[in-house]
């Protein structure tokens, strides 16, 4: 007789045919893991698996890869461009040469009536970095408009600042093999192990070897939290004050390492003054963490050999995003962290390829990390084009937050949307949508049709995605790998490096520029822009990238791949002109929305592992979808007994801004004064939020506000719900 197991019946993993495994990058998070799709013998994509050889996953994927090959078949892909009239009537099918034709006419005859910069274009974190290099040429060469930016200002700007005020540039220092050397962990505002799986499974690797100490710092009890040595639940938005404070207990008790801060930075007069008032006891009361465990941390890092910092959103998406940045570096730079195995600080950056627009997209200024505010990088860059160096404005224009507002005032008259979409993303959003009613002219692009957005477009363009195109993608490390394309796009839909130079043929300056068809000719080009620079990568091309599964930047002509620096900064030369690094002084101002008595609950927003973003991939997947298909609020369960509030439950939460309908799932996960909102569903979280800007970054502060708990008929609610699904 059989018992146990063993009566049944055995585990089968079904076959699918697969006749060849295809080389690609994931398309989702920054982490950048190497994965091979599976086609089988009529060449269709049934299958994702990660690749063993490769250094950043080696085999690894989260849920997300593992089923990326259904992307290819998801539903609501545009198939051709779509226009029609300012009355928005209904959309027709257009071809690609009387699209592209209405477009530069209506760009044209925007900007004789109003000017070049009453034409905006905001872009993304996810274009291939030969696309977004691409579409800074046009923008920046041809079409000549200043208020040029992407969604990066809502994720990465805050880092992007913080780092060219410490260093004189952008560019993250550290590398995913720094767990491997650290011997103490700080996180702020990360939740790496929903959010960058497999860069969290490279810790735990690095962990399980030797044992160091993590410590996270987040309002939340995350499952990051939850395995953390140390947890600090801070108050939300008072990350500086804490900072500031590590860095008095350091001056205070001696710690700094005084031979790095003589040889290799310089700091205001009023540095250490001003850190005076940051005393543990002063600091307690901002932060709510003890002065005991204020004084523990800062001592625990300034005592370790290597000690490093990682941050996400919890930092970045704050009004002090760009300070509390600054204050990572000090704190490396007091302890003489910066650049060496296991020391230093890494913004782990978000979208797949959240670097390559910082490197190349000319958004913030021009290609390679070159300023518009420069006169020697104007030269280079329009000698290079061959245009007219006066051309290019000496000033960076608009970003993203600040392009919104001037459309309400009607200095901004038309917008292009290029892979984003703010409808879902921004904060207030009803203002957004009452903001993209004002447009005279507005143009999406996007790899579906059924995003959100095109309710308010007199223009859809059906766009190519992730493996439908080949190029290359940075991750959060600095390393370069190749994305290949994999299958056809649906329809007569183009990869956006083709609408771009396509755009670009219908004006005279286009014609005269360069436009390479093939991405390894326009990776080509940016190879040579980027000799000398910091992100030097005159040493690659796309085979090489695809051979070694990814490279780090910098990777210079003439050096072997294997002997390139894993770290900047490490002979401690950095990038304002003195060469050194700047300590810079940081007062805490405490500017945003907070509970009271109208609005008792902070309002936090941020992600899961199943969903991406604005949901128009992961919510057309039915094995990531399925985990949570309907928008939901994490509460307090001590905090809903005292309102009357269930699982399961619907309730209204209301904002000075607006309301949304959330069912209630209770969890001792959040403060009982908190409650917090997977940011991925439309009319939702962001009807709720802010978003006060930071100064610096103009990024906006999406996880602080403020909101009440209403109840509503469950029934209404749940109906509401079922249609929200049918999305
Ligand atoms: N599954 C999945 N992965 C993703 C994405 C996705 O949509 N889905 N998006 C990618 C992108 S673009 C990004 S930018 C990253 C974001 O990655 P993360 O930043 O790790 O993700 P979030 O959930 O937005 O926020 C992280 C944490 O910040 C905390 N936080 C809130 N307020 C504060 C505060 O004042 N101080 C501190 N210290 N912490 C605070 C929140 O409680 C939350 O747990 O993820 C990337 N990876
Ligand atoms: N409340 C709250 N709001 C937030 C955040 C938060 O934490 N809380 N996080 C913010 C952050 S960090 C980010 S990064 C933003 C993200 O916000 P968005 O960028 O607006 O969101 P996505 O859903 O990623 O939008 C990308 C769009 O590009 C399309 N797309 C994908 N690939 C391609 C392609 O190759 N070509 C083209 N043309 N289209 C493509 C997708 O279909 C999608 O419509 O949201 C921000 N909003
Ligand atoms: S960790 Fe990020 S890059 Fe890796 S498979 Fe998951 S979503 Fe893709
Ligand atoms: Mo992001």
């Amino acid at each position: 007789m059989l018992f146990g197991r063993k009566r049944k019946n055995p585990i089968k993993i079904a076959d699918k045919q697969i006749k060849e495994w295809k080389y690609t990058t994931c398309g989702y998070c920054s982490a950048g893991c190497s994965m091979e799709i599976g086609l089988n013998a009529e060449g269709h994509p049934v299958s994702s698996r990660g690749v063993s050889g490769a250094d950043v996953n080696r085999g690894k994927l989260c849920i997300k890869g593992i089923f990326e090959h259904e992307l290819f078949t998801s539903a609501g892909r545009g198939e051709q461009p779509l226009m029609r009239g300012r009355t928005f009537d209904e959309y027709q099918p257009a071809g690609w040469e009387s699209a592209l034709d209405h477009m530069a006419s209506e760009i044209g005859r925007l900007q004789s009536a109003h000017g070049h910069d009453s034409f905006a274009v905001v872009s993304t974190g996810q274009l291939l970095t030969e696309e977004f290099y691409t579409l800074g040429k046009l923008v920046r060469g041809v079409i000549g408009t200043n208020n040029y930016d992407g969604n990066t200002t809502l994720c990465m700007a805050s880092a992007v600042s913080g780092y060219k005020r410490s260093f004189g540039s952008d560019g993250p220092p550290g590398c995913y093999d720094d767990f491997e050397h650290t011997e103490c962990l700080l996180a702020f505002g990360s939740n790496l192990p929903e959010q960058h799986p497999v860069i969290y499974w490279r810790l735990k690797e690095a962990l399980e070897k030797r044992k160091f100490p993590v410590i996270v710092i987040d309002p939340r009890v995350t499952m990051f939290a939850q395995f953390a040595d140390i947890h600090l639940p801070i108050t939300p938005g008072t990350d500086l004050a804490l900072l500031n404070s590590f860095a008095h207990v350091i001056l205070e008790e001696g710690l700094e390492d005084r031979d790095y801060l003589d040889a290799f930075t310089t700091k205001g007069n009023d540095f250490e003054r001003i850190l005076e008032d940051y005393d543990p006891v002063t600091v307690a009361k901002i932060c709510g963490i003890d002065e005991d465990t204020i004084r523990t941390v800062a001592r625990l890092y300034a005592r370790a050999g290597a000690a490093m910092s990682i941050w996400t959103m919890g930092i970045n998406q704050s009004t002090h995003g760009s300070d509390g940045v600054a204050a990572i570096n000090n704190l490396n730079l007091l302890t003489g962290n910066v650049g060496q195995p296991g020391g230093g600080g890494l913004s782990i950056t978000g979208q797949c390829n959240a670097m390559g627009t910082r490197e190349w997209s000319s958004c913030s200024g021009l290609p390679g990390y070159r300023a518009l505010e420069n006169e020697e990088h104007r030269n280079e860059v329009a000698d290079f084009w061959g245009i007219d160096p006066n051309f290019f404005p000496a000033k960076r224009g608009l970003t993203e937050t600040d392009i919104f507002p001037a459309i309400e005032t009607g200095q901004i008259k038309g917008l292009w949307l290029v892979a984003t979409n703010p409808l879902t993303s921004m904060p207030n959003t009803d203002r957004i949508r009452r903001t993209l009613e004002k447009l005279d002219f507005l143009v999406v692009q996007d790899a579906y049709s059924d995003v959100e957005t095109t309710q308010y477009a007199h223009m859809y363009l059906p766009a190519a995605m992730w493996s439908e195109k080949e190029g290359c993608f940075t991750n959060t490390e600095r390393r370069i790998s190749l994305v290949n394309k994999i299958t056809e796009p649906p329809g007569i839909a183009k990869p956006d490096h083709w609408i771009f130079s396509a755009l670009a043929q219908r004006f005279e300056q286009g014609r005269k520029i360069k436009f390479p068809g093939k991405a390894s000719d326009i990776f080509d080009e940016m190879k040579q822009l980027s000799k000398g620079r910091l992100l030097d990568i005159s040493g690659l091309d796309h085979d090489v990238i695809e051979r070694e599964r990814g490279v780090q930047w910098p990777c210079p002509e003439g050096e072997a791949v294997s002997a390139n620096p894993r770290r900047l900064y490490a002979d401690g030369k950095f990038q304002h002109a003195d060469g050194k690094a700047k300590l810079i002084t940081l007062p805490f101002v405490d500017n945003n929305e907070m509970p009271d008595t109208d609005f008792p609950f902070w309002l936090n927003s941020g992600r899961v592992v199943e969903h991406f973003h604005t949901r128009t991939k992961t919510g057309k997947i039915g094995n990531l979808n399925k985990f949570s298909p309907t928008p939901y609020m994490e509460m307090n369960p001590d905090a809903a007994r005292e309102l009357d509030v269930g699982h399961m439950k619907y309730v209204r939460l209301v904002s000075k801004r607006g309301d949304a309908v959330v069912m209630v799932q209770l969890t001792h996960r959040v403060p009982n004064n908190m409650v917090f909102i997977p940011f991925h569903f439309y009319d939702c979280v962001n009807r709720l939020t802010l978003g006060l800007l930071d100064p610096h970054s103009r990024q906006p502060a999406f996880k602080q506000c403020a909101v009440r708990i209403e109840p509503v008929a469950q029934d209404v609610a749940a109906r509401a719900n079922v249609e929200a699904r049918a999305f």
